[in-house]
Protein backbone atom coordinates (compact mmCIF):
# COMPACT_ATOMS: atom_id res chain seq x y z
CA UNK A 1 0.00 0.00 0.00
CA UNK A 2 1.01 3.35 -0.86
CA UNK A 3 1.18 5.90 1.75
CA UNK A 4 1.16 9.70 1.74
CA UNK A 5 3.98 10.88 4.11
CA UNK A 6 2.57 13.94 6.27
CA UNK A 7 5.52 16.08 4.54
CA UNK A 8 4.56 15.00 1.35
CA UNK A 9 0.92 16.23 1.86
CA UNK A 10 2.18 19.62 3.84
CA UNK A 11 4.27 20.03 0.63
CA UNK A 12 1.22 18.83 -1.37
CA UNK A 13 -0.90 21.34 0.20
CA UNK A 14 1.65 24.63 0.17
CA UNK A 15 2.32 24.16 -3.24
CA UNK A 16 -1.80 24.42 -3.62
CA UNK A 17 -2.12 27.39 -1.67
CA UNK A 18 0.30 29.36 -2.79
CA UNK A 19 -0.09 28.16 -6.23
CA UNK A 20 -3.85 29.59 -6.02
CA UNK A 21 -1.89 32.72 -4.33
CA UNK A 22 0.32 33.04 -7.23
CA UNK A 23 -2.54 33.06 -9.79
CA UNK A 24 -4.29 35.45 -8.11
CA UNK A 25 -1.72 38.09 -7.63
CA UNK A 26 -0.99 37.45 -11.40
CA UNK A 27 -3.98 38.20 -12.61
CA UNK A 28 -3.95 40.99 -9.99
CA UNK A 29 -0.75 42.43 -11.29
CA UNK A 30 -1.66 41.87 -15.01
CA UNK A 31 -5.19 43.77 -14.38
CA UNK A 32 -3.34 46.75 -13.03
CA UNK A 33 -0.28 46.46 -15.46
CA UNK A 34 -3.43 46.96 -18.08
CA UNK A 35 -5.54 49.69 -16.22
CA UNK A 36 -2.20 51.69 -16.26
CA UNK A 37 -0.74 50.76 -19.30
CA UNK A 38 -2.15 54.21 -21.04
CA UNK A 39 -0.88 57.02 -19.27
CA UNK A 40 -1.07 61.03 -19.78
CA UNK A 41 1.39 63.63 -18.96
CA UNK A 42 0.38 67.30 -18.45
CA UNK A 43 -1.03 69.01 -15.57
CA UNK A 44 -4.36 68.66 -13.40
CA UNK A 45 -5.98 70.73 -15.68
CA UNK A 46 -7.93 71.70 -18.90
CA UNK A 47 -4.56 73.42 -21.50
CA UNK A 48 -3.65 70.84 -24.45
CA UNK A 49 -4.49 67.39 -22.72
CA UNK A 50 -8.42 67.89 -21.99
CA UNK A 51 -9.18 67.35 -25.42
CA UNK A 52 -7.19 64.12 -24.90
CA UNK A 53 -8.80 63.17 -21.89
CA UNK A 54 -12.45 63.10 -23.35
CA UNK A 55 -11.06 61.26 -26.72
CA UNK A 56 -9.74 58.49 -23.89
CA UNK A 57 -13.04 58.92 -21.99
CA UNK A 58 -15.12 58.62 -25.22
CA UNK A 59 -13.26 55.15 -26.61
CA UNK A 60 -13.68 53.76 -23.07
CA UNK A 61 -9.66 53.58 -22.74
CA UNK A 62 -8.77 54.15 -18.79
CA UNK A 63 -5.76 55.67 -18.45
CA UNK A 64 -3.56 57.65 -15.62
CA UNK A 65 -3.69 61.03 -15.77
CA UNK A 66 -0.26 62.17 -14.59
CA UNK A 67 -0.24 66.12 -13.36
CA UNK A 68 2.84 67.52 -12.85
CA UNK A 69 3.38 70.44 -10.33
CA UNK A 70 7.73 70.56 -10.06
CA UNK A 71 10.22 71.56 -12.01
CA UNK A 72 12.70 68.14 -10.62
CA UNK A 73 9.39 66.22 -12.86
CA UNK A 74 9.90 68.18 -15.85
CA UNK A 75 13.40 68.02 -15.97
CA UNK A 76 12.83 64.34 -15.32
CA UNK A 77 10.26 64.26 -18.17
CA UNK A 78 12.79 66.39 -20.16
CA UNK A 79 15.84 63.65 -19.68
CA UNK A 80 13.74 60.84 -20.36
CA UNK A 81 13.40 61.71 -24.53
CA UNK A 82 9.67 60.76 -24.54
CA UNK A 83 9.18 64.30 -25.81
CA UNK A 84 9.93 64.74 -29.15
CA UNK A 85 9.85 68.35 -29.24
CA UNK A 86 10.08 68.59 -26.19
CA UNK A 87 6.40 69.56 -24.96
CA UNK A 88 3.16 67.91 -23.49
CA UNK A 89 0.71 66.41 -23.32
CA UNK A 90 2.69 62.84 -24.24
CA UNK A 91 0.17 59.86 -24.35
CA UNK A 92 1.97 56.87 -23.16
CA UNK A 93 0.07 54.18 -25.45
CA UNK A 94 1.20 50.78 -27.27
CA UNK A 95 4.82 50.92 -26.29
CA UNK A 96 4.64 54.19 -27.99
CA UNK A 97 5.38 58.25 -26.54
CA UNK A 98 2.85 60.45 -28.64
CA UNK A 99 2.92 64.22 -28.60
CA UNK A 100 1.39 67.14 -30.45
CA UNK A 101 -2.39 67.22 -29.12
CA UNK A 102 -4.17 66.91 -32.41
CA UNK A 103 -1.96 63.96 -33.53
CA UNK A 104 -2.85 62.21 -30.39
CA UNK A 105 -6.68 62.84 -30.56
CA UNK A 106 -6.46 61.19 -34.14
CA UNK A 107 -4.93 58.36 -33.06
CA UNK A 108 -7.08 57.45 -30.16
CA UNK A 109 -9.75 58.58 -32.43
CA UNK A 110 -8.61 55.40 -35.23
CA UNK A 111 -7.92 53.47 -32.18
CA UNK A 112 -11.34 53.95 -29.90
CA UNK A 113 -13.67 54.00 -33.65
CA UNK A 114 -14.54 57.08 -32.80
CA UNK A 115 -14.07 58.67 -35.53
CA UNK A 116 -17.07 58.91 -37.79
CA UNK A 117 -17.72 56.32 -40.39
CA UNK A 118 -16.15 57.25 -43.63
CA UNK A 119 -14.27 59.32 -45.31
CA UNK A 120 -16.46 62.14 -45.39
CA UNK A 121 -16.93 62.57 -42.06
CA UNK A 122 -13.36 62.10 -41.03
CA UNK A 123 -12.93 64.88 -42.81
CA UNK A 124 -15.20 66.96 -41.44
CA UNK A 125 -14.04 65.51 -38.20
CA UNK A 126 -10.74 66.78 -38.63
CA UNK A 127 -11.91 70.04 -40.27
CA UNK A 128 -13.48 70.92 -36.76
CA UNK A 129 -10.83 69.59 -34.75
CA UNK A 130 -8.67 72.38 -36.46
CA UNK A 131 -11.64 74.92 -36.22
CA UNK A 132 -11.93 74.66 -32.50
CA UNK A 133 -8.08 75.09 -32.09
CA UNK A 134 -8.26 78.06 -34.05
CA UNK A 135 -11.17 79.00 -31.50
CA UNK A 136 -9.78 77.76 -28.35
CA UNK A 137 -5.99 78.68 -28.86
CA UNK A 138 -6.26 82.59 -27.77
CA UNK A 139 -8.35 80.95 -24.76
CA UNK A 140 -6.38 78.85 -23.35
CA UNK A 141 -4.10 81.20 -21.73
CA UNK A 142 -6.98 83.30 -20.13
CA UNK A 143 -6.89 82.01 -17.03
CA UNK A 144 -3.04 82.64 -16.48
CA UNK A 145 -3.39 86.35 -16.58
CA UNK A 146 -4.71 89.35 -15.10
CA UNK A 147 -8.48 88.06 -13.32
CA UNK A 148 -9.74 91.46 -12.54
CA UNK A 149 -11.34 94.21 -14.90
CA UNK A 150 -8.47 93.07 -17.94
CA UNK A 151 -10.08 89.05 -17.85
CA UNK A 152 -13.79 91.00 -17.47
CA UNK A 153 -13.30 92.88 -21.18
CA UNK A 154 -11.17 89.75 -22.58
CA UNK A 155 -14.28 87.92 -21.86
CA UNK A 156 -16.50 90.84 -23.57
CA UNK A 157 -14.34 90.36 -26.64
CA UNK A 158 -14.13 87.13 -26.76
CA UNK A 159 -17.68 86.27 -26.44
CA UNK A 160 -18.93 88.87 -29.32
CA UNK A 161 -15.82 87.41 -31.54
CA UNK A 162 -15.03 84.12 -31.54
CA UNK A 163 -18.01 82.47 -30.09
CA UNK A 164 -20.31 84.24 -32.15
CA UNK A 165 -18.15 83.17 -35.49
CA UNK A 166 -17.44 79.83 -34.21
CA UNK A 167 -20.37 78.57 -31.97
CA UNK A 168 -22.99 80.91 -33.03
CA UNK A 169 -22.40 81.16 -36.98
CA UNK A 170 -20.92 77.45 -37.53
CA UNK A 171 -21.28 75.01 -34.46
CA UNK A 172 -24.90 75.76 -33.38
CA UNK A 173 -26.45 75.79 -36.79
CA UNK A 174 -24.34 72.21 -37.87
CA UNK A 175 -25.34 70.29 -34.67
CA UNK A 176 -28.86 72.15 -35.15
CA UNK A 177 -29.11 70.22 -38.53
CA UNK A 178 -27.66 66.71 -38.00
CA UNK A 179 -31.01 64.47 -36.26
CA UNK A 180 -28.20 62.70 -34.08
CA UNK A 181 -27.66 66.09 -32.06
CA UNK A 182 -23.74 65.47 -32.63
CA UNK A 183 -21.35 67.75 -34.31
CA UNK A 184 -20.93 64.20 -37.60
CA UNK A 185 -22.57 61.69 -38.37
CA UNK A 186 -25.37 59.38 -36.27
CA UNK A 187 -22.36 58.53 -33.18
CA UNK A 188 -20.40 60.78 -30.90
CA UNK A 189 -16.81 61.41 -32.19
CA UNK A 190 -13.53 63.11 -31.04
CA UNK A 191 -14.81 65.91 -32.40
CA UNK A 192 -17.69 66.21 -30.12
CA UNK A 193 -15.11 65.17 -26.84
CA UNK A 194 -12.93 68.32 -28.36
CA UNK A 195 -16.11 70.54 -28.19
CA UNK A 196 -17.12 69.67 -24.89
CA UNK A 197 -13.89 70.32 -23.54
CA UNK A 198 -13.52 73.27 -24.47
CA UNK A 199 -17.25 74.43 -24.11
CA UNK A 200 -16.05 73.05 -19.83
CA UNK A 201 -13.20 75.43 -19.84
CA UNK A 202 -14.63 78.43 -21.24
CA UNK A 203 -18.01 78.10 -19.02
CA UNK A 204 -15.59 77.53 -15.71
CA UNK A 205 -15.83 80.27 -13.15
CA UNK A 206 -14.00 82.92 -13.03
CA UNK A 207 -14.34 82.63 -16.84
CA UNK A 208 -17.83 83.03 -18.90
CA UNK A 209 -20.10 80.58 -16.42
CA UNK A 210 -22.78 78.56 -17.98
CA UNK A 211 -25.50 81.38 -18.79
CA UNK A 212 -24.14 81.97 -22.02
CA UNK A 213 -24.76 78.77 -23.19
CA UNK A 214 -28.50 78.85 -23.20
CA UNK A 215 -28.83 81.36 -26.37
CA UNK A 216 -27.29 78.01 -28.29
CA UNK A 217 -29.51 75.39 -27.45
CA UNK A 218 -28.19 72.30 -30.12
CA UNK A 219 -24.82 73.46 -28.74
CA UNK A 220 -25.92 72.92 -24.72
CA UNK A 221 -27.70 69.87 -25.26
CA UNK A 222 -24.68 68.65 -27.35
CA UNK A 223 -22.85 69.52 -24.08
CA UNK A 224 -25.55 67.64 -21.70
CA UNK A 225 -25.74 64.73 -24.06
CA UNK A 226 -21.90 64.06 -24.09
CA UNK A 227 -21.43 64.34 -20.39
CA UNK A 228 -24.25 62.20 -19.74
CA UNK A 229 -22.37 58.89 -21.97
CA UNK A 230 -21.64 56.53 -19.33
CA UNK A 231 -17.70 56.57 -20.28
CA UNK A 232 -17.31 59.99 -19.76
CA UNK A 233 -19.71 60.07 -16.63
CA UNK A 234 -17.25 57.76 -15.42
CA UNK A 235 -13.99 59.69 -16.36
CA UNK A 236 -15.84 63.24 -14.92
CA UNK A 237 -16.05 61.41 -11.47
CA UNK A 238 -12.34 59.52 -11.28
CA UNK A 239 -10.59 62.80 -13.01
CA UNK A 240 -8.04 64.86 -11.03
CA UNK A 241 -8.68 68.58 -12.29
CA UNK A 242 -7.54 71.06 -9.81
CA UNK A 243 -9.12 74.65 -9.05
CA UNK A 244 -7.68 76.71 -11.44
CA UNK A 245 -5.06 78.98 -9.04
CA UNK A 246 -3.66 75.59 -8.17
CA UNK A 247 -3.41 74.40 -11.38
CA UNK A 248 -1.83 77.88 -12.51
CA UNK A 249 0.50 77.60 -10.38
CA UNK A 250 1.48 74.19 -10.89
CA UNK A 251 2.16 74.94 -14.49
CA UNK A 252 4.35 77.90 -13.43
CA UNK A 253 6.25 76.31 -11.20
CA UNK A 254 7.37 73.36 -12.80
CA UNK A 255 8.30 75.34 -16.25
CA UNK A 256 9.71 77.47 -13.74
CA UNK A 257 8.08 80.91 -14.53
CA UNK A 258 8.62 83.62 -12.53
CA UNK A 259 6.58 86.40 -14.15
N1 LIG B 1 1.41 71.84 -30.77
C1 LIG B 1 1.70 71.24 -29.49
C2 LIG B 1 2.02 72.33 -28.49
C3 LIG B 1 2.49 71.75 -27.18
C4 LIG B 1 2.84 72.80 -26.15
O1 LIG B 1 3.24 73.94 -26.49
N2 LIG B 1 2.73 72.41 -24.89
C5 LIG B 1 3.09 73.31 -23.81
C6 LIG B 1 2.11 73.15 -22.69
S1 LIG B 1 0.47 73.55 -23.21
C7 LIG B 1 4.45 72.94 -23.28
O2 LIG B 1 4.80 71.80 -23.15
N3 LIG B 1 5.24 73.97 -22.96
C8 LIG B 1 6.52 73.81 -22.38
C9 LIG B 1 7.63 74.01 -23.33
O3 LIG B 1 7.42 73.96 -24.54
O4 LIG B 1 8.76 74.20 -22.85
C10 LIG B 1 0.51 70.39 -29.05
O5 LIG B 1 -0.61 70.69 -29.45
O6 LIG B 1 0.72 69.40 -28.33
Amino acid sequence: MCRVKPADLRKELWVKENWTKFVQTRAMNLRAKKRFSVKLTYWHGFGRAERVRMALALAGIEFEDIGMSTPEEWTELQATGKLKYGSVPLLEIDGKNLVQSNAVVRYVARRGNIYGDSDEERYEIDNICEALSDFYDPAMGLIFGDQGEELKEKLEKFLSGPVVKFIANKFEPQIANNSSGWLVGSRPSVADGFLFAVLRYISSEPLLGMEWMAQYPATQNLYEQFAALPQVANQLVVEKKLPFPEYVTNVRNTLQWFS
